[in-house]
């Protein structure tokens, strides 16, 4: 099986790289921009690309000619999304066109997996019950909007021409490796430099009463090897655990696991324009078509980035 993983450079990628060929045994070809490392512990292919080169995206696929595609290059935060809206529209939107339109042309006949977000169900889902794919979207910010525009275009391409595509909506992930740009990487590490001594002992917060649904990274990474593997055709697929909890109850959380006594401080630069209460994932759909449920709980998760951090030289 060979698979091409565009945009490895980020957080996911490295996951993604270990759990197809160190974990599937699957021939893998990575992806990153030039100015990003790729790490993984495992054997594969590394190549440059920018997602914005159609004609580069071309050579790739013809040279490698996978079996499966993992589309993860994105400007994927929310909060850069309202500064950079342009930017982010390119890179999500005509980025996500650039690899259909590469494999169209091309006549390939691999299988694609186009990593969208639970963001794209935004105030759909800020509702009592968990959020099912067949909840009609309404988003809440630039960055979904992007990804709802990629799951559309991806749905159009699949019934106009035929395509093996499978989209999902991957709900907030964690794990060791994530950039402080996302909340609980962030909380982690500044949970961290206060035990270091590193920083006065305040942590700074931002909107604690949001409810997201986290997963631990590598749980996700083996939902998108099953989805690849079990996932029907022109269907989306959440990714998530299917519990959302306050920001705040994660925040506490690290405050227990840390050994330095924390105050909170709220910072107004931390807000956004505007941030969807709630968004919870129904996970019935991927769980009934593969059988996949996360096991890490959010304990451990939260241990492991602690510990990422407490031996990071950053
Ligand atoms: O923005 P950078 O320099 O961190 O690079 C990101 C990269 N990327 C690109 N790759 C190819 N061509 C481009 N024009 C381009 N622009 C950005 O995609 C980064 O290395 C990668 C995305 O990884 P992360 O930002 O770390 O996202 P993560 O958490 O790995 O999420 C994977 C996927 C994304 O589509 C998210 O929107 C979704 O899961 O949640
Ligand atoms: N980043 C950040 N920093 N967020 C904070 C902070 C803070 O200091 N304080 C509170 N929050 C709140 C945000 O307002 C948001 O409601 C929630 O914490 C999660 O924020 P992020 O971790 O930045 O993630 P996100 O939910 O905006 O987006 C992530 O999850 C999406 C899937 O649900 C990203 O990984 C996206 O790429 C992904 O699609």
């Amino acid at each position: 099986m060979k698979a091409l993983i565009i945009g490895a450079g980020g957080f996911v990628g490295r996951y993604l790289i270990n759990e197809l060929s160190a974990e599937r045994g699957w021939t893998v070809c990575a992806t990153k921009l030039p100015c990003e490392k790729l790490q993984a512990d495992t054997d594969f292919i590394s190549a440059d690309l920018d997602i914005l080169d159609e004609a580069a995206v071309t050579a790739l696929l013809e040279d490698f000619k996978p079996d499966y595609i993992f589309h993860l290059a994105a400007q994927s935060s929310v909060a850069l999304s309202w500064k950079k809206p342009a930017l982010t529209v390119d890179i999500n939107i005509k980025g996500s066109i650039n690899l259909l339109e590469a494999v169209r042309k091309n006549g390939l006949k691999a299988r694609i997996i186009m990593i969208g977000s639970g963001e794209e169900y935004g105030h759909a889902a800020n509702k009592d019950t968990a959020v099912d794919e067949s909840t009609a979207p309404d988003p809440g910010n630039i960055y979904a909007v992007t990804k709802y525009a990629q799951n559309m275009i991806s749905g159009l391409y699949c019934k106009a021409y035929e395509m093996d595509i499978i989209s999902v909506r991957a709900f907030n992930h964690i794990g060791p490796g994530q950039l402080p740009q996302f909340v609980v990487a962030d909380f982690c590490k500044q949970a961290v430099e206060i035990e270091q001594g590193k920083k006065e002992p305040v942590i700074k917060v931002g909107n604690l009463a949001a409810k997201r649904d986290f997963t631990d990274v590598r749980d996700i990474v083996r939902a998108y090897g099953e989805i690849a593997l079990k996932g029907r055709t022109g269907e989306t697929y959440n990714v998530g655990s299917g519990r959302a909890v306050p920001i705040q109850s994660i925040l506490n959380k690290i405050c227990q696991l840390s050994t330095a006594d924390i105050r909170i401080e709220t910072d107004p630069e931390r807000f956004r324009p505007a941030d969807v209460p709630k968004i919870e994932a129904d996970i019935t759909k991927l769980n009934r078509d593969t059988g996949w449920t996360p096991v890490i709980e959010t304990e451990k998760s939260l241990l492991d980035i602690m510990d990422y951090w407490r031996n990071s030289d950053t």
